[in-house]
């Protein structure tokens, strides 16, 4: 990459934050936190899928403060469950009350964990899925893309591990034999839904920001029909 970019991470989520800002650091690309637009209010994804809920929020962002943006919207699709926390994953809970000092997070494991509680070890197959939106601000023409990313894996019985975020704990890699919570950062990266979709992202970044003639007019005319395709290359 030429030129440092300076990008809006569009993301509340400090664990998605420290997944994703050292490696967009080390790929020249300068990270500005939401914290930086507090007048940014709360984004509302009302869409049907992770691409459509990762546009909106990297669109809202790319708008409001005129750079370049980035979103992630991501979660854990488990079989027995035909997908589902899928894209309600963050707020998979909510239906459920506290325990004292609990997280949201470990409220969505209490729950996935029961619900899953008579589910036989065969009928455990369960994916995280990350899809990763960036959207040139409006002056900019507007042009978006979108990437996605799939870690497949095994819904555990118990938690296991003290790092990362959200639902790592009940994760297991099969290939590895431990879950994503006992997975170092960098690790976790190289395995992971957001590490895959990234490394697509940034594999694509170059000719996305500087796209030849036949890459802008289709650049232009997508953003204008705000239609939007989840692709391994820049359109
Ligand atoms: P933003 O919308 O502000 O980015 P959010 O947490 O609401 O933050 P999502 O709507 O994308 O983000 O929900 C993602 C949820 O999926 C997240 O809160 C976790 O519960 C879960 N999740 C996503 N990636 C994960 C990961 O790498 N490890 C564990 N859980 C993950």
């Amino acid at each position: 990459m030429k030129d440092r970019q300076r990008v809006v991470l569009a993301t509340t989520n400090s664990g998605k934050v420290r997944e994703l800002a050292e490696p967009l650091a080390a790929a020249g690309v300068d990270v500005v936190g939401l914290d930086a637009f507090p007048e940014l209010g709360d984004i509302v994804e009302d869409g049907d899928s992770f691409e459509a809920n990762a546009l909106i929020k990297a669109r809202a962002v790319a708008r409001h403060t005129g750079l370049v943006s980035i979103a992630d919207d991501s979660g854990l699709e488990v079989d027995a469950l035909h997908g589902a926390p899928g894209i309600h994953s963050a707020r998979y809970a909510d239906d459920w009350a506290f325990l004292a000092g609990e997280s949201r997070d470990d409220r969505n494991i209490r729950k996935l964990l029961s619900v899953m509680r008579d589910v036989a070890e065969a009928e455990r197959g369960c994916r995280f899925v990350c899809c990763m939106a960036v959207v040139l601000p409006p002056a900019s023409g507007g042009r978006e893309w979108v990437v996605r990313g799939v870690w497949e894996g095994r819904l555990l019985t118990a938690c296991r591990g003290g790092n990362g975020f959200g639902y790592d704990p009940i994760f297991l890699d099969p290939e590895l034999g431990r879950s994503a919570a006992e997975l170092e950062r960098g690790e976790k990266t190289a395995r992971s839904h957001r590490g895959r979709a990234l490394r697509r992202l940034l594999a694509g970044w170059t000719d996305f920001l500087n796209p030849g003639p036949a890459l802008s007019r289709a650049g232009g005319l997508m953003a204008s029909a705000r239609a939007c395709a989840v692709s391994d290359a820049p359109k």
